[in-house]
């Protein structure tokens, strides 16, 4: 086995094989096809030296075959991955390759999955048709609110902001990504005073409430918080996929689906590894990666104060929500074979003047979150999540949101503070 074995430029994938779409710039005094063939081997059984071997092993190595500009494809024997095991599928193909000398810059940009693989996890336990029905919501977005600051807040200041946040007509509050079970707001009593106001606010609002209640910590930790939120007659748990890991996800995946609990993925962290467009891996792949796990809600960027612009969020829209998508620039076709559309989670200095924009780009079927946008308004957060639910409204309706913005007044006070401008 020599690193040539890993180009045949005459390959034609079969439907098994998992193909790797990489773009990739070669370390000083490195040829563009020699890196992409180290890159198959070193993430298939290769290494940096002939080896002699039993024939047979050559059935798992990858094969570079195609070159394109800066692009490559590698197709994957399937017998190289093990079903059910996604920390060894990315400890192949996005593995030890991304550190190699010989490269200045890899980025894995698509994967196509094949069917067994896709077929071994479990995939959304609801999908944007199941949380539309616990929500009784028909066709508009779902709309989310963190009470800002992000931390701080004692549990019952917390579970006020929530009343407040419902009151106005927001469906869900939620934790930030960063509030767990800190001493100045604990789990439990937090739980218990949310799902109070919960009651309340269903009860003063005749609209379906729920608590995007972060559990994020050690995984046994986690299931006795999903078991706590199943307890109190709460819908979802919220993890932090990246910060948790893959194999923590699929535990608590697991788990939700004795529990009957939807799953709200924030991705905090992902920006350490999918902004740079060099090197890492697409927000595209963790999408999928996120859709095949099998959550139901996952954050997809939002055109607002962080990084991704229009192209990304519709594509990793295009990931989370079609039933398959054609071979396109820096995509790959990919059939879901009926894996549950996950629903677009749009965040991250959003407010009610910019909220349209993102039913243009995408569609109504998504999430919108809106934490500064809501408790920034000067009204304070029942007008603020009055301002935000206006501000769909008017959409649905087919009115601009200056036009609305004359007959309710907490969208015209938010247009006052906020305009149309995008905040960074
Ligand atoms: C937004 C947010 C979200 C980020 C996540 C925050 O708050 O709660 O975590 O938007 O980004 O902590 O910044 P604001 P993404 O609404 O006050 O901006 O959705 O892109 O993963
Ligand atoms: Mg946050």
């Amino acid at each position: 086995m020599k690193y040539e074995d890993f180009l045949d430029l005459e390959y034609i994938p079969n439907d098994n094989d998992l193909i790797c779409l990489f773009k990739i710039k070669p370390a000083t005094g490195f040829k563009l096809e020699k890196v992409a063939i180290r890159v198959a081997a070193e993430s298939s059984n290769g290494t940096w030296t002939a080896l002699k071997i039993p024939d047979h092993i050559t059935r798992l190595s990858a094969k570079v075959y195609q070159i394109y500009g800066d692009y490559v494809k590698i197709a994957y024997p399937n017998d190289l991955f093990e079903e059910e095991n996604m920390p060894q599928i990315l400890s192949s193909i996005a593995g030890n390759i991304f550190g190699m000398k010989a490269l200045e810059g890899l980025r894995l940009i698509d994967v196509k999955w094949p069917l067994n693989i896709l077929k071994s996890f479990k995939g959304p336990q609801f999908g944007v048709n199941g949380i539309r029905k616990i929500l009784k919501i028909d066709k508009r977005p779902i709309t989310a609110t963190v009470p800002k600051p992000k931390v701080g807040y004692y549990a019952e200041e917390h579970a006020q902001q929530g009343y407040e946040i419902w009151l106005g007509g927001v469906d869900l509050l939620k934790d930030d990504e960063n509030l767990s079970n800190q001493k100045f707001n604990k789990f439990k009593e937090r739980l218990e005073l949310c799902m109070k106001m919960r009651d309340k606010a269903e009860n003063e609002t005749g609209e379906r409430k729920s608590y995007l209640i972060n559990i994020t910590a050690e995984v046994e930790e986690m299931k006795k918080r999903a078991q706590l939120i199943k307890d109190y007659g709460n819908e979802y748990v919220m993890i932090d996929i990246f910060t948790s890991g893959w194999a923590s996800v699929q535990t608590i995946r697991n788990v939700c689906n004795e529990l009957g609990l939807a799953i709200h993925a924030h991705r905090a962290f992902h920006a350490a590894f999918d902004r740079n467009p060099d090197h890492g891996i697409s927000m595209k792949v963790l999408a999928e990666i996120a859709r095949i796990q099998g959550v139901d809600q996952l954050h997809i960027g939002g055109l607002g104060k962080l990084a991704g612009g229009r192209t990304e969020v519709k594509d990793n829209y295009i990931k989370c929500y079609t039933e398959s998508n054609k071979d396109g620039f820096e995509m790959l076709e990919q059939n879901w074979h009926g894996i549950k559309p996950v629903f677009g989670v749009c965040s991250g200095g959003l407010h009610p003047g910019i909220m349209h924009r993102l039913m243009e780009l995408l569609s109504t079927d998504i999430v919108v979150q809106a934490g500064g946008g809501v408790l920034g308004h000067p009204g304070g957060t029942e007008s603020g999540a009055k301002a935000l639910r206006q501000s769909i409204d008017a959409y649905m309706k087919g009115f601009s949101i200056m036009e609305y913005a004359k007959s309710h007044q907490e969208l015209a006070e938010a247009l006052k503070l906020w305009g149309n401008k995008t905040p960074i």
